[in-house]
Parts: structure tokens; C-alpha cells; sequence
């Protein structure tokens, strides 16, 4: 067993190393994946061990065949009063995941639904199998997406797709979410996982400092301006000239050999 997966007891997530690759699959089957409170805080609290652990470079969160997560757990949160929410700020273990600096690819098998979307949402790519189904249904329960189901989701697909999705409850399939942009890829049910792992390794392979750069740069594009946008990229790309693996990179180019990466 490798280093993250031998420290790492959950109650409702497994937890697995291959290689350069942390998998953390949520585990609450009978529930179809519900994310309840202790979900959502012990997801943070491996996110926050593979950011600290250098032998990690890209991380995969996936669910079951069935459901990848179909939502929040209602039965946790249907007696909670305005109060409740406001003071908790139960919406903060979502910012927290959305925090972390790995990348982070969600494999979406079957539902993921409300807060599952909002999850896969949160994630820095989806992958999805053709068993995939997407949805906010909040509507149908009185209520509205809470963890930036219409914000992610509306730069994700457009305006039109967002407010059919979000006013409806209506739910798309793989092949829909990819055509509207919500997903990078989709591949056959069985091959999910190991297709993400070839990704995800892949990922894992490249120096680290680009790789989270890159991450940093892409989630800047969703929260500024176009020119500001320009103006961090523009700086985090000159700092890339500061990094060994720039000098490594660019001399295995020009030696014709595979780049030998030390993630400095
Ligand atoms: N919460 C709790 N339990 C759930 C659940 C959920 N979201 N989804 C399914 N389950 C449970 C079912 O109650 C059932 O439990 P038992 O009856 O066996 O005890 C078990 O999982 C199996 O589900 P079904 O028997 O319903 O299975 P089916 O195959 O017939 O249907 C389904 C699968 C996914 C279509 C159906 O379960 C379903 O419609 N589930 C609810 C989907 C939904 O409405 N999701 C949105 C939830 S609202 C916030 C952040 C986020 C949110 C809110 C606030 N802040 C932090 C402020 C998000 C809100 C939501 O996600």
C-alpha cells in the first residue's frame, strides 16, 4: 500500500494510490453517494494530505456504477431552519474542495445529481461514461442549486442550457453534457476508470509547478475579467523560466530524449 492510502481511515470514502495518482472514491452505496456532512469533511481532509504529499500529482474522485453522487443528503438537511444554514455556512466544505491545488478529474458514472453535479462541477474535468446522467432537480424539491450549480453550470453551457437545466430539473445524458461543453470526454461504462487513470497519470508525469500553474490559470479565466486574466497569466507563465523542469523540459526537446521532471 502506498503512503496515502496506509494513513487514510474513512467512514464514508475509500482511498487508493496508484503511482502518482490519489483515487478516492465516494462510498455511501446504499445512500446512492448522498453527501452528507461527514462526506463532505472527510473529502476535504484527504484533498488537503494529497496537496501536502509531493509523490502526489493529480487526483480522481469517482463514485459507483450507479450514482457518482445524487446530491446532497436531503434527509440531513430537510429540517435545517434559514438559521441553520446561514450560521453553519453549510455551503463552505464545497469552497474548501474547490480550494485545493491538485488536480482534481471527476470519473461520473450514472446519477450526478444537485450536489453531485455541483461536486463534478468543482472538479477541474469530468469524465464521463456513457451511463452518465446530469441534473439539477433542486427545483423539484422546493428549492435551487446551492454549492454554484448556476454559476459554474452557466459558464460551463451557455445561459440557454443552464436556465433549461436549472428552471426544469430536467436531467441530460453523457452524450448531451459533452455536446454542451459540462464534460471533456466520454467513454464506455467499463473502460471509465481506465481511461481517467491513463489521464489522470498522464497528468501526474508533467512537472508539477506547470501543471498547478496551469490549473491556477484556467480557474483565474472563470473569476476575472478577460485583460486581467491575460495579466496573471502572462506572470505565471515568466515564472516557468525560474523552474528546473522549464531547463529540463526544453534540453530533452532539443536532445531528442524523454524530459526527466523533479517537480522544481
Ligand atoms: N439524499 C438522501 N438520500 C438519497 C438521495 C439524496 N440526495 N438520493 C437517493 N437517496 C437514497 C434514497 O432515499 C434511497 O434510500 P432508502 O429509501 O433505500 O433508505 C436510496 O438512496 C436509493 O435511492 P432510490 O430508491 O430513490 O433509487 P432509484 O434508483 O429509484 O432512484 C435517484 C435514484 C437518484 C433518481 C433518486 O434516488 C433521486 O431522485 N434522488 C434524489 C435526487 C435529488 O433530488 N438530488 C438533489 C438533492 S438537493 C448546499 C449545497 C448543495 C446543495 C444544497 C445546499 N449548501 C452547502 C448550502 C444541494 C442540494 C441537493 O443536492
Amino acid at each position: 500500500m502506498n503512503g496515502i492510502e496506509t494513513e487514510t481511515k474513512c467512514e464514508t470514502l475509500l482511498v487508493a494510490q496508484e503511482g502518482g495518482v490519489a483515487v478516492i472514491t465516494l462510498n455511501r452505496p446504499d445512500a446512492m453517494n448522498a453527501l452528507n456532512a461527514k462526506l463532505l469533511s472527510e473529502l476535504n481532509t484527504v484533498l488537503d494530505k494529497c496537496d501536502a504529499d509531493p509523490e502526489i500529482g493529480c487526483v480522481v474522485l469517482t463514485g459507483g456504477e450507479k450514482a457518482f453522487a445524487a446530491g446532497a443528503d436531503i434527509k440531513e438537511m430537510k429540517d435545517k431552519s434559514f438559521a441553520d444554514a446561514f450560521n453553519t455556512d453549510f455551503i463552505a466544505p464545497y469552497d474548501a474542495i474547490a480550494s485545493h491545488k491538485k488536480p482534481l478529474i471527476a470519473a461520473v458514472s450514472g446519477f450526478a445529481l444537485g450536489g453531485g453535479m455541483e461536486l463534478a462541477m468543482i472538479c477541474d474535468m469530468i469524465i464521463a461514461a456513457d451511463s452518465a446522467q446530469f441534473g439539477q432537480p433542486e427545483i423539484q424539491l422546493g428549492i435551487m442549486p446551492g454549492a454554484g450549480g448556476t454559476q459554474r453550470l452557466t459558464r460551463a453551457v451557455g445561459k440557454a442550457k443552464a436556465m433549461d437545466l436549472c428552471l426544469t430539473g430536467r436531467r441530460i445524458d453523457a452524450e448531451e453534457a459533452e455536446r454542451s461543453g459540462l464534460v471533456a470526454r466520454v467513454v464506455p461504462q467499463t473502460a471509465l476508470m481506465e481511461e481517467t487513470m491513463k489521464i489522470a497519470s498522464k497528468i501526474a508525469s508533467f512537472s508539477q509547478p506547470a501543471v498547478a500553474m496551469i490549473k491556477k490559470s484556467i480557474n483565474t479565466s472563470m473569476a476575472t475579467p478577460l485583460p486581467e486574466g491575460i495579466r496573471q497569466e502572462r506572470h505565471l507563465f515568466y515564472s516557468t523560466f525560474a523552474t528546473e523542469d522549464q531547463k529540463e523540459g526544453m534540453a530533452a526537446f532539443t536532445e531528442k530524449r524523454k524530459p526527466d521532471f523533479k517537480d522544481r
